[in-house]
């Protein structure tokens, strides 16, 4: 039986705006208070679905969010009709509006883990909701998202769908930004990694100084457990700590995986030796051949990762067995990156070929092109099973440009947030999305 990899893209939001609201990630912290393109945003992401689409990869789409987040401010104790909870947060607590209309929901990659059937002990797909419990904003995103998610991926035959996990920072939980998937073919069994950047209970495990660490070991190990993965296709491993406090706050910052390619920065994890050792054992166990790519500090320091997001990029499976990587263009801006890539492409490296993006207006929130998707291998009958209003096609791709030109602002600032009427036009907005997506009631406005 055949199996693929699908790439859901989350679409950008209508209120995608610049808070300053991750502290540890230095896009965030430095493009606070600008003014934002929402229109633009969305338009970049979906000329990158379009991109993948029309060079034979299956797309799909991940639908954003209601914001301003209505229903959680009035669980703070905001009352009246709608328009006066906004007017009273605004006069109140400015921080916390601008934190419930964030459209960080478009960073897919921590929607939630993934773990596909060949790796399961029910043969079903298992996804974990992320709790995203380091940060306001985000923890808001999981009952929305395992709504999505539950649309999109219906059938329980296939599907098993997971709560997201007890929302305390000892079960911190960002998804697959920190989880990647190694396999000779997707259809097989494969082994996941797990990165952790703590351990909530157990004190030998080093922590960063400065920036939080979001993802707990003990959080991976329940999500491990909850899909029933063997021991046999699980590693994990620590973060390191010293990354983390220079701005790498999800290991998707400093490494990606595919398929048995591992690219990564020499300091993104501690005992990197007997890690990809662990790593290369369990995938040739499974059939598979480890192939480790790593990027030396000497020609691309952590702060040069960073900047430019060279880690944040899609390792892409083409059918020849080549690889593609999709960067943003901040990598070709940054000439030290720039120039690794070319001789990377040139060596004989499972990576043959790296195409550019322009993602800015995700990029400047710290969210790259590995940031906005979110991967699921399926098998040709569980590709069948999935809702066929998320995939994307070109009258798809049609419908939703034309659907960001009538509802999105061209600008986005501090003030337009205060705006009772970017409400309305969201709820609009959404309403029409989820009949396009064919989702059903999954918003809070339309659930009563
Ligand atoms: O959680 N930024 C997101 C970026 C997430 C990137 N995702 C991955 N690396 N997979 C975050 O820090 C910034 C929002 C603001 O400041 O307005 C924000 O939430």
């Amino acid at each position: 039986m055949k199996s693929c990899e699908v790439n859901f893209d989350g679409l950008v939001g209508p209120t995608h705006n610049y808070g300053g609201l991750s502290y540890g990630n230095v896009a965030s912290q430095s493009n606070s208070q600008q003014t934002s393109n929402p229109r633009e945003a969305a338009l970049q992401g979906l000329a990158k679905m379009k991109a993948l689409m029309d060079m034979g990869f299956t797309q799909g789409v991940l639908a954003p969010q209601e914001r301003p987040d209505i229903a959680g401010l009035r669980k703070l104790g905001f009352s009246g009709t709608d328009a006066e909870v906004i007017a009273k947060v605004a006069k109140q607590d400015m921080p916390l509006l601008v934190a419930s209309c964030s459209a960080s929901s478009m960073w897919v990659a921590n929607a939630a883990t993934v773990s596909p059937s060949a790796d399961t002990a029910d043969g079903r797909v298992h996804f974990t909701a992320a709790n995203l419990n380091c940060k306001y904003h985000r923890s808001i995103e999981h009952p929305t998202t395992s709504r999505v998610l539950q649309a999109m991926f219906a059938d329980q035959q296939h599907f098993a769908h997971h709560a997201a996990l007890p929302a305390v920072a000892q079960f911190g939980d960002e998804g697959a930004a920190n989880h990647t998937r190694f396999c000779r073919d997707y259809g097989d069994a494969g082994v996941e990694f797990f990165v952790f950047g703590r351990s909530a209970f157990d004190t030998r495990y080093p922590a960063p100084q400065k920036y939080p660490a979001r993802q707990t070991l003990e959080a991976s190990q329940a999500v491990a457990r909850l899909h029933g993965l063997s021991a046999e296709g699980v590693v994990y491993g620590q973060q390191n700590p010293a990354v983390i406090d220079q701005g790498v706050f999800h290991n998707d910052v400093i490494a990606v995986g595919n398929g048995e390619v591992l690219f990564y920065h020499e300091d993104a994890f501690l005992n990197t030796e007997a890690l990809v050792a662990e790593l290369h054992d369990k995938l040739s166990r499974r059939g598979g051949r480890l192939q480790a790519i790593c990027v030396p500090r000497a020609e691309v320091a952590v702060e040069d990762a960073v900047r430019s997001y060279l880690f944040n990029s899609q390792l892409l499976a083409r059918g020849d067995g080549s690889m593609l990587l999709i960067v943003p263009e901040e990598c070709r801006a940054n000439e030290r990156v720039w120039n690794y890539l070319q001789r990377l492409i040139a060596d004989e490296s499972p990576i043959a070929e790296v195409k550019v993006f322009d993602l800015k207006q995700s990029m400047q929130n710290g969210g790259g092109p590995a940031c906005l998707r979110l991967r699921v291998a399926l098998k040709d009958t569980e590709l069948a099973a999935v809702n066929p209003g998320v995939i994307m096609t070109a009258p798809l791709y049609d419908s939703l440009t034309q659907w960001v030109d009538r509802h999105y602002r061209d600008r986005m600032g501090e003030n337009d947030l205060t705006d009772p009427q970017l409400l309305l036009e969201c709820r609009t907005a959404l309403d029409e999305l989820t009949q396009i997506l064919k989702l059903g009631a999954v918003y809070p406005f339309q659930l009563g």
